[in-house]
């Protein structure tokens, strides 16, 4: 092996890559994040992800490692999971989960057989692709019933989750997912469960950061397992986590991730899961779960007073869900008409939607990035009148669509200007 393996820069051993990474932390720094699931990671989380540990095989968990030379690995685990407790209020946790999904994947494999009955919220009213959508393998192997939420009201109808579970018998329970924009009924469902013999879960991945910093109700107290990702509201590095208060469902869930359904853990991601596990114990968090969700609310607020149409009526966390065939447009086309202007949103199906991605009338927008860049109410109020004018502009004349779009980027690089991100 040559010397320079180890001391050449990224730039100069790998140009191709290095000018990819770069151009997209430009265009991170010059457009307006509205992923719901997107967030910027700390500069201590993006060192722990870049570090050597990444090097490292282990199998196993703390202090029972396959490999040798785990010593220190052992430290990162362990306090990716001390913090998580006391983070969280839980007993017991699993931290080595890749994703959501293979959070979720590991607590089908430590309860379910193939063909056992889930019941679940269905994807158009929020849910998740991974706890029983058709192409996921959760909706292949298992017999998925979904509830939905009210028509009228955007919210979930419980009375039709009991009816439902007291008819289909389910063996777990989800509640959570990806674009429901309300807080649930955590006591409500642990009741259905019980009164089915349910074990009942709660992916909490996209509000874990505002259950953190105390201003969305904990799962935990009532949910058998709760799983959720340490990126979106908790603001750090890509993965999943697994959590419960009992020690014999903890018991099932070691063996079922590890080596159920993943092999060597991803040492570097979970030092970043340390990193910002340890950074939502600060007071500082706890602002900062609460600036997400008043945004979040100050937007639905202003696109609601220009006529945009919000599922529900307004959020209690970071997402708000957009009905933009109010104004006359699918999601597709909103998503498209805001990524001219540089604000980057994604489509989402919105509750009784068509299957079809090109037909969906929804846009997810979410708080979390942007109040992490800083953005306040004035800006998030700014924004709020960028995305109206924006929409409005597309049924106007051409000319007028570009003024707007100029005016528009113009305010956008302005805000992206004087709240900078890995300046
Ligand atoms: N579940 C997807 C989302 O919410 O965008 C990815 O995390």
């Amino acid at each position: 092996m040559t010397h320079s393996y180890f001391n050449d820069n990224l730039a100069l051993r790998d140009p191709l890559i290095f000018k990819a990474l770069a151009d997209e932390k430009k265009r991170q720094q010059g457009q307006i994040e509205l992923i719901a699931s997107e967030n910027s990671v700390s500069q201590a989380s993006l060192e722990a992800l870049g570090s050597v540990i990444t090097n490292k095989t282990v199998e196993g968990y703390p202090g029972k490692r396959f490999h040798g030379g785990a010593d220190f690995a052992d430290v990162v685990e362990q306090a990716a999971i001390d913090r998580a407790k006391a983070l969280f209020g839980c007993e017991y946790v699993n931290v080595q989960p890749h994703s959501g999904t293979q959070a979720n994947q590991a607590v089908f494999f430590a309860l379910l057989q193939p063909g056992d009955t889930v019941l679940s919220l269905d994807l158009a009213s929020g849910g998740h692709l991974s706890h029983g959508a058709k192409p996921n393998q959760s909706g292949r192997w298992f017999n998925i019933v979904s509830y939905g939420v009210h028509r009228e009201t955007g919210r979930i109808d419980y009375d039709n989750v009991e009816a439902l579970a007291l008819e289909h018998q389910p063996k777990l329970l989800i509640c959570g997912g990806s674009s429901y924009p309300r807080e649930i009924d955590f006591a409500r469902m642990r009741a259905i469960a019980d009164k089915v013999g349910a074990t009942y879960l709660v992916d909490m991945a996209h509000f874990a950061g505002l259950v953190a910093a105390g201003v969305h109700p904990s799962p935990i107290p009532h949910a058998d397992f709760v799983t959720c990702t340490t990126t979106k509201t908790l603001r750090g590095s890509r993965g999943g986590l697994v959590m419960t208060n009992r020690e014999d469902l903890f018991k099932k869930l070691q063996p079922a991730v590890f080596p159920g359904v993943q092999g060597s853990a991803h040492l570097a991601t979970i030092a970043g899961k340390a990193v910002c596990l340890g950074e939502a114990l600060s007071d500082e968090f706890k602002t900062y779960g609460a600036n997400v969700q008043a945004n979040a609310r100050l937007l639905a607020k202003v696109l609601q007073d220009r006529g945009v149409r919000i599922v529900s009526g307004g959020t209690d966390t970071h997402v708000v869900l957009v009905d933009v065939s109010s104004k006359d447009l699918t999601g597709q086309q909103a998503q498209d008409a805001l990524s001219a202007i540089n604000i980057t949103s994604n489509k989402n199906p919105i509750p009784f939607d068509s299957a079809r991605p090109s037909e969906w009338k929804g846009l997810r927008l979410g708080s979390s990035a942007g109040t992490t860049r800083g953005f306040g109410a004035d800006e998030f109020a700014v924004i709020g009148s960028l995305i109206a004018d924006i929409f409005e502009a597309q049924a106007a004349d051409e000319a007028t669509r570009a003024r707007v779009i100029e005016q528009s980027r113009a305010t956008v690089a302005r805000l992206c200007g004087e709240f900078p991100i890995y300046a």
